[in-house]
């Protein structure tokens, strides 16, 4: 399997989140992606690609360039060391208060969407399997606003590049514990993308706006959006349950290219995520994906335990390959 990871993602270190009112530590800290990578180098000898630079004029394959410029500009406009959090919630282009801008916030979000879109060439190529170990993750943003540490949504890029050179169907499996509101958001209206998501109930959970049962999609994308909330301490028999019933929409579709945002904050010792999947679940996960048989890009996106990181995602591809 070929690996695309940018180690530049280390000079990103996002230091605090507003939570319940109170200044935390922010979650989105680089050793959730070292973790997996020796953890994959060590357990299957996998290498690394550098990945090449994409011009930031693909953002606008999914985001307002009113959106784009404002965080390059806020973006550079921070001293180092110091973050912006929005001042006026809801009114300003990030949509809570635990994704700070900080001096590299778009360089670092950029170097993630190129990560996502060297897995794509790669498909494009001929390859079957290409994994983006990229952060920081992108599924909550939309095409107008940052949130829940993502910026720019690398999924939803990586599915419109793809368009942009096949005209395919791209199916989006999102197994982060949290709903991808931004990826929903970006494709409700569309036929050609397929949005499935399995998540903690956002009745309980961030990012509470969205991610019911009911969100079907709109216009031509009515029938193209699934969401299969679930309730807290959620376990692997249950999880893997719904996740078959997630993988008929998908196998229904039939896309030319299956997405996954690939998070492993659903693991029983996440500190954010409240589901109980334990380590051996996720080889599980992953032979349920191998058994379909579409070609796969997978996006990283939430995880924020290492030491669980590093179990899970072994586990993980040792089912899928
Ligand atoms: C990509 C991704 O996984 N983003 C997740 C962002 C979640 N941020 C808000 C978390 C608020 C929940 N409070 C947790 C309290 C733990 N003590
Ligand atoms: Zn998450």
């Amino acid at each position: 399997m070929k690996i695309f990871y940018d180690r530049r993602h280390l000079l990103y270190i996002p230091k605090k989140e507003m939570d319940n009112g109170k200044w935390v530590e922010n979650a989105d800290k680089p050793d959730r992606i070292e973790a997996i990578r020796e953890s994959l180098e060590r357990h299957f000898g996998f290498s690394f690609s550098e990945p090449r630079d994409y011009y930031s004029s693909y953002l606008y394959l999914v985001h307002d360039h009113d959106y784009v410029h404002w965080l390059k500009k806020k973006s550079e406009g921070v001293e180092p060391g110091e973050e912006y959090f929005p001042e006026v919630f809801g009114y300003d282009k990030v949509f809570d208060t635990g994704t700070p801008i900080t001096r590299n916030s778009f360089f670092a979000a950029l170097n993630a969407v190129s990560v996502s879109l060297n897995a794509v060439d790669e498909i494009l190529t001929g390859e079957t399997v290409v994994y983006a170990l990229c952060r920081p993750p992108g599924h909550h943003a939309s095409s107008s606003q940052a949130g829940g540490y993502c910026y720019f949504n690398n999924a939803a890029i990586a599915a419109r590049y793809f368009q942009k050179y096949t005209h395919g169907y791209v199916a989006i499996l999102d197994l982060d514990f949290h709903h991808g509101n931004g990826t929903q958001e970006i494709f409700y209206a569309d036929s050609t993308v397929l949005y499935v998501s399995l998540h903690g109930d956002p009745k309980r959970f961030y990012p509470w706006m969205s991610g019911y049962d009911w969100e079907i999609g709109e216009e031509d994308g009515v029938g193209y959006n699934f969401n299969f909330p679930l309730p807290g301490e959620t376990a692997g028999t249950d999880y893997l349950r719904t996740l078959e019933k997630a993988l008929v929409e998908i196998e229904n579709f039939d896309p030319d290219l299956l997405i996954v945002s690939l998070g492993f904050d659903t693991h029983k010792e996440d500190p954010i995520g409240y589901f109980s999947l334990e380590d051996k679940d996720y080889y599980l996960i992953g032979k349920a994906l191998k058994d379909l048989d579409f070609s796969i890009v997978l996006i990283q996106e939430g995880g924020y335990n290492p030491g669980a990181n590093m179990r899970a995602s072994r586990n993980f591809f040792a089912g899928l390959l």
